[in-house]
């Protein structure tokens, strides 16, 4: 790609109590508010004005340094910007009850408590390292039996049956804050919520001297869907585990809980296989455009699922088939129907190969192929692609979708296909993931009687390979345009005609990669769309709303900014005006690894 994208105007907020020296040079006491009682309990014990003792010899200030004190304190006050609003927040949650009398301050004292479940620690000690390098505060990290702290922020792993799989609760009040869950990830979700609540400027690598004050109140929160992803081709062109993982912190941002690896396709293959060592090292050797692509062994794929699973995200391997297989036949010339090796593939078109489906070889091999990635996988799903294999008559190709379909099953695993394995019969579970572009499709329907479910990847909403208008430098427009708005304005609930609420698990995204090459490009076309369809996996139906939603994301081109992530500056978002920005990390993860 020759032309890179650009990233937004540049942002945000004041970056602190501007135009009050005493804050920016600031002692504990500078930053701490009058509101808060714990905190100026702070600020007493660690202002060093004290110049006398009363007759019981503790320290006392004079008057005159009293006076000082106090007018610092004013000033920081009238400076200090408002908090984020605590409705202010993405994907919106369930219920928001704000508090503007119970905001709560984050101080140099401040330490997380968390219950002594190690899940529960694991995403305790990811809060802190989330914290830490902005705030520059220590904020250890404390099991619950310990004496509590002044203040601080519990997390507390209750069991709460109303929470959900996913929900959390989040109290902030003057004297603490508390997130409560009935499961790591509902707290990994609260974490999320917390980190956006707080200014942009908490995306900072380095210390920013500011006050880091959270929103009163109360937020009750729990998905609409089970199922909320992103899909990403390697194989179009591969991408490193580095870039992988990054994602994955992308995802984790907004409460997305699936990565679906489309990891074969015409020209590449790139997940080692034991068995069939050769798909990996002949057929991972190419890329769209004769690149070098390459491939994930099996320690580097773990090391995904690891990264993901610490994220409360689950990785969806998919093997395309029959179809989408150019770079598996150009390894094993005998799974191919005229047992002759192809060329590798550079270009981008679709639907020319396909494995034989009438030779027995090619059951083994999907069935040491999927049970190999079974093994790896502790996700329940499995992908068979299933889509574009336009050379193989429906009558076989519904046989070979059928008899893939039970290796899966054989495996204990859900086979999830893209919609065209609708005519197929159905198995037990199985799931259509609908990539269409109109809501009326009756082979859909007809699968969803007979009882499938699907996810609703709509092509002209979700795919995140579209232009969001006709200059974008990247992508495609066979399914149209998709600004942010045409990725947020619709109802995966009502979506398809003939399908029941009840039926959809929920929505993905895809990121097809013909011309995305690198991870600056991922992430312009990611963002800041990913953000609206992860509003609609997430958020109940009546939080929906066009014009609050935009305004809530454009605080979120300043957070991006500050953490060094690519975005596209899209217009159809109120971005703040232009200020002056620290300079963009890229390159090393910004959140802890595994
Ligand atoms: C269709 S969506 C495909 C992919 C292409 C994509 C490009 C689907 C299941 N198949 O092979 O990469 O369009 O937008």
């Amino acid at each position: 790609m020759s032309t890179p994208p650009t990233t937004a105007p540049q942002p945000p907020e004041s970056t602190g109590p501007a135009g009050v020296p005493a804050a920016r040079t600031g002692t504990t006491a500078d930053r701490t508010p009058p509101a808060a009682p714990e905190a100026t309990a702070v600020s007493a014990v660690a202002a060093p004005a004290v110049a006398a003792v009363d007759p019981a010899g503790h320290a006392v200030r004079t008057a005159g340094e009293l006076a000082e004190t106090a007018a610092r304190e004013a000033a920081t006050q009238l400076a200090r910007p408002a908090p984020v609003p605590l409705d202010d927040v993405v994907p919106a949650p369930e219920h928001v009850t704000p508090d503007a009398s119970a905001d709560h301050l984050l101080t140099a004292d401040t330490v997380i408590r968390v219950s002594a479940d190690p899940a529960a620690l694991a995403v305790a000690e990811q809060l802190a390292a989330l914290l830490r390098p902005a705030t520059g505060y220590p904020l250890p990290v404390t099991d619950t039996t310990e004496p509590a702290p002044a203040g601080g922020i519990a997390l507390d792993l209750t069991g709460d049956a109303d929470l959900g799989a996913e929900g959390y609760r989040l109290d902030v009040t003057r004297a603490g804050v508390r997130l409560t869950a009935g499961t790591a990830a509902g707290l990994h979700h609260g974490v999320q919520t917390l980190r956006q609540l707080l200014p942009a400027d908490i995306e900072s690598a380095t210390p920013v001297d500011r006050h880091w004050v959270l929103p009163g109140g109360s937020i009750l929160d729990r998905p609409r869907y089970p199922h909320r992803g992103a899909m990403l081709d390697v194989a179009r062109h591969f991408f490193g585990v580095p870039d992988v993982l990054r994602m994955i912190d992308h995802l984790a941002r907004y409460k997305l809980n699936r990565l679906h690896l489309h990891l074969t396709d015409d020209q590449g293959w790139r997940i080692a296989v034991d068995s069939w060592p050769d798909l990996s090292t002949v057929g991972g050797a190419t890329e769209v455009g004769g690149g070098p692509g390459g491939y994930y062994t099996q320690a580097d794929y773990r090391r995904i699922v690891t990264y993901a699973a610490a994220r409360h995200i689950t990785v969806i391997p998919e093997i395309d088939l029959p179809g989408h297989t150019n770079a598996a036949l150009a390894a094993y010339p005998e799974l191919s129907p005229d047992r002759t090796a192809p060329p590798p593939y550079t270009g981008t078109e679709v639907g020319f190969s396909y494995v034989d489906p009438a030779h027995d070889r090619t059951y083994d091999f999907v069935a040491d192929v999927l049970g190999e990635l079974a093994a790896l996988t502790p996700g329940q799903l499995l992908h068979i692609g299933g889509d574009e294999a336009f050379k193989v008559p429906a009558d076989v190709y519904a046989g070979f979708v059928e008899r893939v379909q039970r290796i899966v099953a054989g495996l204990g695993k859900t086979v999830v296909g893209w919609h065209q394995i609708a005519p197929a019969g159905h198995i037990d579970g199985r799931i259509l993931q609908w990539w269409g572009t109109n809501g009326d499709d009756p082979q859909t329907a007809d699968a969803v009687r007979r009882g499938a479910r699907v996810i609703l990847s709509p092509g002209n909403h979700a795919y995140l390979d579209m232009k969001y208008a006709p200059d974008t430098p990247l992508g495609h427009d066979w399914a149209g345009l998709i600004d942010v708005r045409r990725a947020y304005e619709w109802d995966p609930g009502t979506h398809l005609t003939g399908v029941p609420a009840e039926a959809v698990l929920g929505v993905e995204a895809p990121l097809w990669t013909e011309s995305v090459t690198s991870l600056d490009e991922i992430e312009f076309m990611l963002l800041p769309r990913l953000p609206a369809i992860a509003e609609l996996g997430w958020s109940p139906r009546r939080t929906h709303d066009w014009d609050a939603f935009r305004r809530r994301l454009a605080g979120h081109g300043p957070r991006w900014t500050r953490a060094g992530v690519t975005f596209h500056s899209a217009p159809d978002i109120p971005w703040p005006p232009h200020a002056t920005i620290p300079p963009a990390r890229k390159g090393p993860l910004l959140t802890p690894g595994v």
